[in-house]
């Protein structure tokens, strides 16, 4: 099963559309295994974006996300990394399309609400570094029967 790390990001959270994105993750069928409500710290960011580094959005990437506070999550099933990528919605929002996330809340790449993971161990690495594993609830849900065959 997968898990995979999604960030409410400032503009989420300032923007009052934390409910609408986790209501999106809900009611697409993926399980919630994590969420906290956090300032994430200039140490945290860097090594959370360390694969963009020297890039020239880089600086203003860093600054928006220690900008405000977030929500973490993690959110796990079946094709969990693809499913939340695919409900997010294209990186630059101006692109993205309608019925997505950022397709349907935000208009450009620097202001895109929310953070998911791009692959299995991306995912891995990215949930370890905002979750403790005693902060991961595992937990058996009565519709997952309704939701895969
Ligand atoms: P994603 O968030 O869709 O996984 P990414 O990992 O390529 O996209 O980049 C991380 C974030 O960096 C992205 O959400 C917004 C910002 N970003 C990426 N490419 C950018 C660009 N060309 N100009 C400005 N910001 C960019
Ligand atoms: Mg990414």
């Amino acid at each position: 099963m997968e898990q995979t790390l999604v960030l409410v990001k400032p503009d989420g959270v300032q923007r009052g559309l934390v409910g609408e994105i986790v209501t999106r993750l809900e009611r697409r069928g993926l399980k919630l295994l994590g969420m906290k409500f956090m300032q994430v710290s200039r140490e945290l960011a860097s090594t959370h974006y360390e694969a963009h580094v020297g890039k020239p959005f880089y600086e203003g990437l860093v600054s928006y996300i220690t900008s405000s506070p977030i929500v973490a999550m993690v959110w796990e099933g079946k094709d969990a990394i693809q499913i939340v990528r695919t409900t997010m919605g294209a990186t630059n929002a101006a692109t993205a399309a309608p019925g997505t996330i950022r397709g349907d809340f935000a208009v450009e790449i620097g202001r895109n609400l929310v953070h998911g993971s791009d692959g299995v161990e991306s995912a891995a690495r990215e949930v370890s570094l905002f979750f403790k594993a005693d902060e991961l609830v595992n937990w058996s849900r009565e519709t997952d029967r309704w939701i895969r065959e």
